[in-house]
Order: C-alpha cells, then structure tokens, then sequence
C-alpha cells in the first residue's frame, strides 16, 4: 500500500515529494468517464457498486495519484432525506422538492443508512482492489442545506440566507439534521474501512464572520466530535477558506484544505504544524501550456519544500474543460521533484 498520502496528512513526510490527489478527479475531463456517462445517468453511476469501484479506480489507473477519494457525490444525504434528486445535463444538480417551510423541515426523518448502503458496499469493494488510501467524504451541512433550500446551483444563496437571518431557529434545526445524518453517514463509511475523511463545505464563503462560526463551524466540529471515536484522520475543505483557516484548525481536524487566494506557505504562521496542507494550486493553471503548469507547480513544491504536511491538490475541483495530458505532465512534475 502506498502510504505516502497518510503519512502527510499525519504531518510525517520525511520524503522528498508530497502527495497528490485532486478533488474531482474522476470526473468528466476523462473521456473513459464520459464514455460511462453516455450509458448511465449519473444517479445510476452513483448507486451502482461496481461503477463506484470502476469509476473511483479510472484517475487512480490512469494518472497514479497518491490517494483514491469514493465516486459519488455530496447530495446523496440530501436524497435519502427524501428531497428528490436528480441531475440536469448543462445545469447540475435539481432538487425536487426544495424546502420552503419549517413544517417540512420537522417532518424530515431521522437518519437511516439503510438507505445508503450501496455507499458501504462501495467501500468495501474499493478496499479490497486499490492500492492507494481511501478517502470518504460528506458535504458540511451549511453547503448541503443550501441546496435543499434552493433546489439547485445558487449564484447567491438568497433563499438560504433569508432563511438564516429570519428564522434561525429552524435554520439551526435543519443544519441539526443533517449534521446527524452526516455523523452516522460517516461512521458508517470508516467501519466500511476509509482511510481519510473529506468534508465539503462550498459555500460558506457566502457566511461573513460571525454567521460561519454559528452556522457553519459549529456543524463541522458537531460532526468532528461525533466521528472521533472512529479514529480516522478527517480534512476539512471550505471555499474561500483562508480567513478562516485558524478557526478551522481550531476545532480538531487532521488537516486542511485551502483554494488558491492564500500562499499556502503563509497559512503556516496560523494554523500549526501537526495539521496537515493541502491545497492550493488554480485550478485554471491546467488550462495553460505545459511550461506555465510545471512553472506554477514547481514554484509551488518549492514554496512548500520541508513541509512534513502538506498534500498536493487544487484549491477546488478539476473542471470538465482540462486535458489529461494536462493532468500527466502535473503529476510527472510532482512526482519527480527532489
Ligand atoms: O455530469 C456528471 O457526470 C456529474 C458530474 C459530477 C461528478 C463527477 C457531480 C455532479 N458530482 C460528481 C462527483 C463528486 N462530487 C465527487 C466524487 C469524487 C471526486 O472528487 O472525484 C465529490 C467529492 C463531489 C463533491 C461535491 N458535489 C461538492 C463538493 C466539492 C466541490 O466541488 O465544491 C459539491 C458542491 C457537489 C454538488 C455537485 N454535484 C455535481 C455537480 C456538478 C455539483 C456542483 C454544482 C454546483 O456548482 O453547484
């Protein structure tokens, strides 16, 4: 088993390279991908075991990242919370019946992950046949109720934060719901054998200070705390979260992931040495020629040289629009850094 991903979440990297993954990484900028895609719609790419081991392996196969992170997607809560979900080609995800009242969400049911076994199922398979780590993940529930709030991708999260400044209270009871659900949801995924833990947080760069440390920082460390006795390293991810990075550090994850608007380098004068970098190229810098993506990640590995922790990766996912030489010459430049 390649180890080398573990070891820099575990701020242990003593070797010459760090690892790397990308979020996103299976996904539609892999013609092998889009190929599945023409036969299945993504919601049966998600639900069916052997595409999530299929799906989850191809960027593993094709560009030997360090680590592996399970196919399928934040909303799955959302859908076995009975919301309705479905994708729309060239619009994304569409929640049926978005929530518009307090009443709906009182009548929300508690979780039940007999509705997300093929998700477990899924992980066992993985575990059996990657040779790489695994990495589990939910959505932060800030990000996961604003799509049940808006019912599909918001340019501004109005509804959602109209909801939060006028009624908190119900406000606070869903994000309550489905940090539970996040909690079992995970400790289901680390007793199927995870190696890491993701969680999502997208969009709280729409919270302003005070509104992240109640509504958004709260539920991490809810769910934190409420999988810590599985004892599996989790990393934090939230856009935009450089200004909030010391708080992130501060309520007890293995590491943190940061988009590119900080120096990667500099965030190691707030948040400590035990916790784990990962981030923080653009990910347009795969939009570029070769000699400006080995530019950018050498300068990069160069600023992060000596870093026990810190995990290549994007500061957001890959997009559909990159080529996978792009992705080759990227991870070639990282892998034969001295
Ligand atoms: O059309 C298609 O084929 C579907 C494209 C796609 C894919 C490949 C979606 C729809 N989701 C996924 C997989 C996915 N989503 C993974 C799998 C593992 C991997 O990284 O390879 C993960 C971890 C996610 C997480 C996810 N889904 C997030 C958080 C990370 C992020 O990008 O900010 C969010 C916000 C979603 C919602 C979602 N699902 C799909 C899309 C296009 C979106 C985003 C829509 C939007 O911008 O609002």
């Amino acid at each position: 088993m390649n180890d080398l991903f573990l070891k820099a979440l575990h701020c242990e990297n003593k070797g010459p390279r760090p690892p790397v993954w990308l979020m996103r990484q299976a996904g539609r900028y892999m013609p092998s991908y889009r190929a599945l895609r023409e036969k299945y719609s993504f919601m049966e790419m998600c639900h069916h075991v052997d595409l999530i081991e299929e799906i989850t392996h191809l960027p593993i196969n094709a560009f030997g990242f360090d680590a592996a992170i399970l196919f399928s997607d934040i909303l799955m809560i959302a859908e076995a919370l009975g919301v309705g979900l479905h994708f729309e080609e060239g619009v994304g995800p569409i929640i049926e019946r978005p929530l518009r009242t307090q009443q709906e969400v009182a009548h929300l049911p508690p979780p039940d992950m007999g509705k997300l076994q093929f998700v477990s199922e899924g992980i066992k398979r993985l575990k059996k046949s990657l040779k790489v780590p695994l990495i589990g993940f939910c959505g932060a529930p800030f990000t996961v109720a604003s799509y049940m709030i808006e019912g599909k991708s918001s340019r501004d999260l109005k509804r959602t934060k109209q909801w939060m400044y006028s009624d908190e209270e119900s406000f606070h009871q869903l994000l309550s719901i489905i940090a539970n659900w996040s909690i079992a949801y995970l400790q289901m995924q680390a007793d199927a054998g995870v190696d890491a833990i993701q969680i999502f947080d997208s969009w709280a760069n729409y919270l302003d200070h005070s509104s992240f440390c109640t509504f958004s920082l709260a539920y991490q460390k809810k769910i934190l705390d409420g999988i810590a006795a599985k004892k599996v390293p989790t990393i934090l991810y939230c856009r935009g979260s450089s200004v909030f990075a010391p708080l992130m550090a501060g309520i007890g994850p293995q590491g943190i992931s940061l988009d590119w608007n900080c120096r990667l380098k500099d965030m190691r004068n707030v948040v400590p040495s035990s916790i784990a970098l990962q981030g923080n190229l653009d990910p347009d810098v795969l939009l570029a020629p070769e000699k400006k993506i080995r530019l950018a990640t050498r300068a990069l590995l160069e600023d992060m040289r000596g870093d026990a922790g810190f995990i290549f990766n994007l500061g957001h996912g890959i997009t559909p629009d990159v080529q996978e030489a792009s992705v080759k010459i990227l991870v070639e430049c990282i892998k034969e850094f001295r």
